[in-house]
C-alpha cells in the first residue's frame, strides 16, 4: 500500500494514477475536509487529521504533496522513503522534459515554451505547478513543459530533463524556509541531471554548479546563459542568439523588460530541446501573456488599472515597478495579503513612481513599511474604492499585492477577479 498525503489536485490526480495501474492506496489529509475528499474513488481509506506517524509508517512508501512540508515531524517519524508527485513521474515517464522554476515567470515562461512547441507541430502537455498536476498529464505527450515549484523540487530525484531553468530567485516562502540559502537549494535541485542548464547571468543563484567548466569553454552548450549579457541576451531593440539577432524586442507580444528576458529563457529552452527556430519566433509574435500578470483591465476617466493579482512576491511588485517607471502619471498601489515571511523595507527604494500605497489584508501593517504616509483599509474592496478617489488623469491603479492571497481569497485568481468587478463597478 502506498501513502497519499494531501488531497488536493495533486494527491487526488496521484491516487487516481495508482488507481489505475492497480496499486493499493491510502489517503491522508491534516484537514478535516480537504478539497478533494468527493473525488476520491471507492475502496481507497482515507486518513484525516492530525498524521499519525504509525499508521503512515504501515505504507511502502509516501508521496508528499507539495503543500505538506516533508520534514513535517509525524512524516519523519514515520521513517519510511518520502517522494513526491513529480518523483514518480520522473520513474514512469520517458519522453523529454523541459523543467522551469524560479520565483517569477514560471507560468509565462512554461505557457510560452508550450505554446512555441505546439506552433512547431509537436505533441505538448504543460503542467505541474501551473496548475495541472504532471499525473494528469497525456501521458503519450511527445515533450513535456513543466512548471516545477521549490516544494515540488525537494521531492524529486530522479528527473532529466532535457533542459532546466532556475530563471531568478527573490524572496518567497520564507515561512516555510529557514534562510534564503535553503530556499535556493531547493531550486538548485532542477539541474540535477539535466542535459542543459539555463540559467540568467544576472542573478548569482541561479548560477548552476557545472557553470564553471563554461568559463573555460565558452562551446559547452551544457550550460547557456541569458539575461542583459550571455549567450542570449538583449542588443539594440533585438532579442538576440549569440551575435544573431532573433526577433525585434518590438514584435514581440508580451511587454516589459522582465518578459523579455522571459522570452530569451524560453528561446534557450526552446533551443535546447531542438524546437525549430521560425515555430517559436512564430509564438513570440502572438503568445499575449496570461490573465492576472500586469494585465490592463480598464481605462476610466484617464486612469489606467491594472491586474496584476499573480504578484506575490517582492520581485514580481519589483518588476511591476520597474515595467511603469515611465509612465506619464503616478502609480496608486494596491498591496498586502498574506505576506508569507517577507520584509518590505527593501522596496521602498522602488516606489518613486508610487504617490498613494494602499495596504489591505491580514499583513497590511508589515506591507506598509514601503512607504511613509500608507493607507491601511481592512479589504480589497475598500482599496479599490480608496483608489479610485485618490486617482487623477494618466494615473496607473496597480494591484500587484506582493503578498498570497489565501487570508481574504481562495487563490489569486479569485483575487484578480474580484479586482475586475469593483474596477467594473466603478461610476
Ligand atoms: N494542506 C494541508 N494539509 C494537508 C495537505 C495540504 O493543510 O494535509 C494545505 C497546504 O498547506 C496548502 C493547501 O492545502 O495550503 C494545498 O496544498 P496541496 O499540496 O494539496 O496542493 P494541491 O492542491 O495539490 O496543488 C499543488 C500546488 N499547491 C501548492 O504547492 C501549495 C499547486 O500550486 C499546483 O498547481 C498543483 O499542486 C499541481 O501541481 C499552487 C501554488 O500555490 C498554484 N504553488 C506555490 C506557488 O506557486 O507559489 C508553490
Ligand atoms: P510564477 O509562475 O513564477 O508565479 P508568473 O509568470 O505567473 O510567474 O508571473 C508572476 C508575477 O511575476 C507577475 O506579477 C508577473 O508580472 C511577474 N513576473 C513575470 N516574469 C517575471 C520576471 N522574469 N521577473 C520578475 N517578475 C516577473
Amino acid at each position: 500500500m502506498i501513502g497519499v498525503v494531501g488531497l488536493g489536485i495533486s494527491g487526488i490526480a496521484t491516487i487516481n494514477w495508482l488507481m489505475d495501474r492497480g496499486v493499493a492506496v491510502h489517503g491522508f489529509d491534516t484537514r478535516k475536509a480537504p478539497p478533494g475528499l468527493d473525488e476520491i474513488p471507492a475502496g481507497v481509506d482515507v486518513s484525516l487529521g492530525p498524521l499519525d506517524p504509525m499508521e503512515l509508517s504501515q505504507c511502502l512508501y509516501l508521496v508528499v504533496s507539495p503543500g505538506i512540508p516533508k520534514d513535517d515531524p509525524a512524516i519523519v517519524k514515520a521513517g519510511i522513503e518520502v517522494i513526491g508527485d513529480v518523483e514518480l513521474f520522473a520513474r514512469n515517464y520517458r519522453a523529454p522534459v523541459i523543467a522551469i522554476t524560479g520565483s517569477n515567470g514560471k507560468s509565462t515562461v512554461t505557457s510560452l515554451v508550450g505554446d512555441m512547441a505546439k506552433k512547431s507541430g509537436k505533441r505538448v502537455a504543460v503542467g505541474g505547478n501551473i496548475g495541472v498536476p504532471v499525473l494528469a498529464l497525456a501521458p503519450d505527450a511527445k515533450l513535456f513543459v513543466l512548471e516545477l515549484s521549490s516544494f515540488q523540487l525537494e521531492t524529486t530525484s530522479s528527473l532529466k530533463p532535457v533542459a532546466a531553468t532556475i530563471l531568478n530567485v527573490t524572496p518567497d516562502h520564507l515561512d516555510r524556509y529557514a534562510s534564503m540559502a535553503e530556499y535556493t537549494a531547493a531550486k538548485q535541485r532542477v539541474y540535477q541531471g539535466a542535459k542543459h542548464c539555463i540559467y540568467n547571468i544576472d542573478d548569482p543563484a541561479t548560477r548552476p554548479p557545472n557553470a564553471d567548466r563554461k568559463d573555460e569553454d565558452e562551446d559547452d552548450d551544457a550550460v547557456v546563459s541569458f539575461g542583459s549579457t550571455g549567450d542570449y541576451h538583449i542588443s539594440d531593440g533585438f532579442l538576440m542568439k549569440g551575435e544573431e539577432p532573433i526577433i525585434a524586442t518590438k514584435d514581440v507580444k508580451l511587454i516589459g523588460r522582465h518578459n523579455h528576458l522571459n522570452a530569451l529563457a524560453a528561446l534557450a529552452l526552446g533551443d535546447a530541446a531542438g524546437l525549430p527556430l521560425d515555430g517559436m519566433i512564430k509564438s513570440l509574435k502572438s503568445f499575449g501573456g496570461l490573465e492576472h500578470r500586469c494585465e490592463v483591465i480598464a481605462e476610466k476617466d484617464g486612469v489606467r488599472y491594472i491586474n496584476d493579482s499573480k504578484a506575490t512576491n517582492l520581485g514580481s511588485l519589483e518588476a511591476a515597478l520597474d515595467g511603469f517607471a515611465d509612465i506619464e502619471g503616478d502609480i496608486i498601489l494596491l498591496a498586502g495579503g498574506d505576506a508569507k515571511g517577507a520584509e518590505f523595507t527593501p522596496l521602498k527604494a522602488k516606489m518613486a513612481k508610487v504617490r498613494e500605497l494602499i495596504c489591505f489584508g491580514r499583513d497590511a501593517e508589515q506591507v506598509a513599511v514601503m512607504k511613509d504616509n500608507p493607507h491601511r483599509v481592512e479589504t480589497l474592496d475598500d482599496a479599490v474604492k480608496l483608489a479610485a478617489s485618490l486617482a487623477k488623469p494618466g494615473d496607473l491603479v496597480l494591484l500587484s499585492p506582493a503578498c498570497a492571497s489565501l487570508d481574504q481569497f481562495k487563490n489569486f485568481e479569485e483575487r484578480g477577479e474580484r479586482f475586475r468587478l469593483l474596477v467594473k463597478g466603478l461610476k
